[in-house]
């Protein structure tokens, strides 16, 4: 336990003391916990079942584990899902080593307790943990570096707190800088310079990728846990805001696109879309920026509301919303090719939302499958439809091509492919490759969360070719270099390694392990990902 405590910031674990523990007079015979044991549990549980399942634990993309349904079943049963998972997607914490036996019988217990809500956090709490490293007149004035800015990845190193910088042509880790705990996702500014960083425990931080090394300049603590970032690309406003979706408390905080000066939050608790019912915790899931105005679309999960947030006149107070009746649970999801239309998860109700970020209206609901997870999705031209956005999905061994060219088929699965397994999470394309790539880190038999599966998009009717790249961890999530040639995949465990696949030959090109690559996940190449080319 001390080991994965050791990340917690001292106003993350302030901020569990403040939640008490033992459960109180309600907890019922058998669950009653120490308050040393409470701590415990409330921490495992943040670290490895609130994303799921709600800090509140009224369910999202998990079922909800309110005492009203866990004390219907048994401390044994509780223990042994929670242990060894289950077959509608749960991983086995204990089988998977992410938490012992012992721990598991806790949460088992915890969850029979009343869930505690952890603290506000106000403007003055985020302020306090502003700092700025290195201000503006510091920072250089041309890239210090002889290095191909444009091909360069920074990867998570989630359980190390840190951001790999790979340098692309080389394939040399040159620079490690510290981050959030846990961090989930990067986004790049428009101009390409600066690296945006968020942690699971809200902790926002920007990379100068200018600096020789590139560097921290500076980084804010936005609530207490947060799972999205992104800044302002439209034009006129490059570079010039971010934003960060909190998981808790529910709302987003806008912030100095140049020193993450935090600017203004605004709260996402109110009525879910469908039933009007009041939600306490409307949690903020995908940013993307919007490419047609001002905007950035933030997708409110457990309220099913997509926003449309105009940033245009945050300088003068006003922040405007478009509200969008979507679906529950909205999660992750990226652009079209055009990058007019933005297609988001809603997971637990197996269907994908299209949002037309031009007009700002719902374009279309699309039922794919069990649990979309398109991470941010791949376009290509299927050659019998034409341009599709393909998503896998967790629940099934099923990647849904949605036709998105205007005409009879858009907005419609044209065509599904069978994947190796399910458990899937990322797939990837590139638009001079002519391969699809889909991981299954999350499919039960060890053989295939350790292998991908590759489509031809010419022959989108032939089976994948199924390639084993590792002997333990599990495979994640992929990223192409800025040529196109090159897909880069994580083997994602304790000794992490980058694996660099030749896209032609589909043969492995280089694999760079280091002792700094600690679980690698998600990786993301500056020229890419400031284009969305995916
Ligand atoms: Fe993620 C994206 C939330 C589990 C790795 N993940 C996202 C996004 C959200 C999200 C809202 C979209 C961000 C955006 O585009 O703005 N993820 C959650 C969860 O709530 C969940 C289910 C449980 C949790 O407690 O976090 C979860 N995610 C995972 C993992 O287990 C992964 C594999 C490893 C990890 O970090 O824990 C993981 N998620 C990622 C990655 C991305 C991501 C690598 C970015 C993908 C991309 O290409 O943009």
């Amino acid at each position: 336990m001390k080991k994965t405590l050791k990340f917690l910031t001292p106003m993350l674990a302030a901020s569990f003391m403040f939640c008490g523990g033992g459960g109180g007079k309600d907890v019922p015979a058998g669950a009653e916990l120490t308050e040393a044991e409470f701590q415990e549990a409330n921490t495992v549980y943040f670290q490895r079942c609130g994303g799921c399942h709600g800090t509140l634990r009224k369910g999202a993309t998990g079922k909800p584990l309110t005492p009203d349904k866990t004390i219907e079943k048994s401390i044994e049963k509780l223990t042994n899902i929670i242990a060894k998972g289950t077959d509608g997607g749960m991983p086995g914490l204990a089988t998977t080593g992410e938490i012992t036996e012992k721990q598991a019988n806790l949460l088992a217990k915890y969850i029979q307790n009343k869930p505690v809500a952890p603290p506000e956090y106000n403007m003055k709490d985020v302020k306090a943990t502003w700092k700025l490293h290195v201000p503006l007149e510091k920072r250089p004035k041309k890239v210090m570096h002889k290095r191909n800015l444009d091909n360069m990845f920074a990867v998570i190193l989630r359980d190390a707190g840190q951001i790999g910088i790979i340098d692309g042509d080389t394939k040399e880790m040159f620079s490690v800088i510290d981050s959030g705990y846990a961090v989930h996702t990067l986004r790049y500014s428009a101009s390409g310079r600066y690296l945006y960083t968020i942690g699971r425990d809200a902790k926002a931080t920007i990379v100068d990728l200018w600096m020789d090394p590139p560097a921290l300049v500076a980084e804010v603590k936005t609530g207490i846990e947060a799972r999205s970032i992104d800044s302002s690309k439209y034009k006129g406003f490059e570079d010039k805001y971010a934003v960060v979706g909190n998981y808790w408390p529910p709302n987003y905080v806008m912030l100095d696109g140049l020193t993450l000066e935090p600017l203004k939050i605004v709260g996402t608790r109110g009525y879910t879309y469908d039933t009007n019912e009041y939600h306490q915790e409307p949690r903020v899931a995908s940013i993307v920026a919007s490419h047609h105005n001002p905007e950035w679309v933030l997708n409110v999960k457990e309220a099913g509301i997509v926003l449309l947030v105009d940033y245009s006149k945050l300088a003068q107070g006003t922040v405007t919303e478009t509200r969008i009746n979507a679906e529950r649970f909205l999660h992750d999801g990226g652009w079209d090719h055009t990058k007019r239309y933005f297609l988001v998860a809603a997971n637990m109700r197996d269907k994908m939302v299209v949002i037309d970020t031009k007009l700002r209206t719902r374009a279309a609901i699309v039922k794919t499958g069990v649990k979309p997870h398109p991470g941010r999705g791949a376009n290509f031209k299927d050659p019998k439809y034409g341009w599709v956005y393909a998503t896998p999905h967790l629940g099934e061994p099923n990647v849904a091509l949605i036709g998105t060219d205007p005409g009879p088929n858009q907005w419609k699965v044209v065509r599904t492919l069978k994947p190796a397994g399910d458990g899937g999470l990322f797939l990837k394309t590139h638009p001079k490759s002519k391969n699809l790539w889909v991981d299954h880190p999350l499919a039960k038999d060890n053989k295939i969360h350790r292998s991908v599966s590759v489509f031809n998009i010419n022959d989108l009717d032939a089976p994948p070719k199924v390639i084993e790249l590792g002997d333990r961890g599990r495979i994640v999530h992929f990223e192409y270099n800025k040529a196109g040639d090159e897909v880069w995949i994580a083997l994602w465990d304790k000794k992490g390694e980058m694996i660099i696949m030749d896209d032609k030959t589909l043969k492995e090109k280089a694999r760079i392990k280091d002792p700094k690559m600690v679980t690698p996940t998600g990786k993301f190449n500056v020229f890419n990902t400031m284009r969305d080319i995916y």
